[in-house]
């Protein structure tokens, strides 16, 4: 499989393991909030074969409250710090945040990617932040802020407006300093999108890979499967996960943002072995 030239340190395409250093996750909230649970969630990840651990200390979770830099740091600093020490290079560490002084400290503690859910609209430091780092960096689309963002979201067309939006953050990115071969493109699945708006982007994703940077999707547990599958439990939500991939894979996507590696990395390894016969 061809992927766009990028800086990111990893082969594509790859697992990216969930590490939410959060009290309010929606699928994992709290479990991994103490440093030492959060540290061996980390380690467990990588052993099963995530590339990229990411690790977040604020919550994006429909409705949540943001927390201010310092609350954020004090939460994803000695977990990024212990995973650095421990993983020793063999798996990229990134760091979910969309504050510069939280991703300037993140990568002076061993972190080597930031994941802007926000596109650097977030923080007007963000882009220097990242071009002085010269880091891998993911942008995000999503609709509004997330503690509005499912309040009746409203797309003329998702595929295309989702389309221009990264287009034009890539641009953005660019423009100030970061080169446009460490940037990733994400469609947001599930930030302030309906089930429809979620599957439209899905079916049509080979759209959004068309922009030609590697696309990370983050289908892991969300609300949307449950609405598909009538499971209100995320931990009921894996299967659903697993046909996201699989379908994402088919259609470009290089990064899968999940919770459950072992489970997904199967699936991509089989819908690899039956994609690649048929290229
Ligand atoms: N989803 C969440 C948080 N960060 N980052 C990217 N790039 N893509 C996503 O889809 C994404 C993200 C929220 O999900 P979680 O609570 O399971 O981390």
């Amino acid at each position: 499989m061809r992927f766009p030239a990028t800086t990111l340190p990893v082969d594509l395409p790859c697992i990216m393991g969930i590490v939410n250093v959060t009290p309010d996750s929606f699928s994992d909230g709290g479990r991994f909030a103490q440093r030492g649970a959060a540290v061996e969630q980390g380690l467990r990840l990588a052993a099963e074969g995530a590339a990229i651990i990411d690790v977040g200390g604020e919550s994006t979770r429909p409705g949540s409250e943001p927390v201010d830099a310092e609350a954020e740091t004090s939460r994803v600093l000695p977990v990024i710090e212990a995973l650095h020490d421990a993983l020793a290079g063999t798996a990229l560490i990134s760091v979910d945040t969309s504050k510069a002084l939280v991703a300037r400290r993140a990568l002076a503690a061993g972190a080597g990617m930031v994941n802007d859910v926000t596109a650097l609209r977030g923080d007007p430091d963000m882009a220097a932040t990242v071009a002085e780092a010269g880091c891998p960096l993911c942008l995000m689309h999503m609709l509004g802020r997330p503690r509005m963002m499912q309040d009746d979201p409203r797309y003329d067309d998702v595929v295309t407006e989702v389309g221009a939006f990264l287009e034009e953050r890539l641009s953005a990115a660019v423009d100030a300093g970061v080169a446009e071969e460490a940037v990733l493109l994400d469609p947001g699945i599930g930030f302030g999108k309906t089930l429809d708006h979620n599957l439209a982007l899905l079916a049509a994703l080979d759209r959004i890979v068309a922009l030609g940077r590697p696309i990370v999707l983050g289908a892991s547990r969300k609300r949307f499967l449950g609405a598909l599958l009538g499971a209100d439990d995320p931990m009921d939500r894996i299967n659903g996960t697993l046909a996201t991939t699989v379908l994402g894979l088919a259609r470009g996507a290089a990064v899968f943002r999940v919770h459950d590696v072992t489970e997904n990395l199967e699936a991509l390894k089989v819908a690899r072995a039956v994609l690649e016969v048929g290229a």
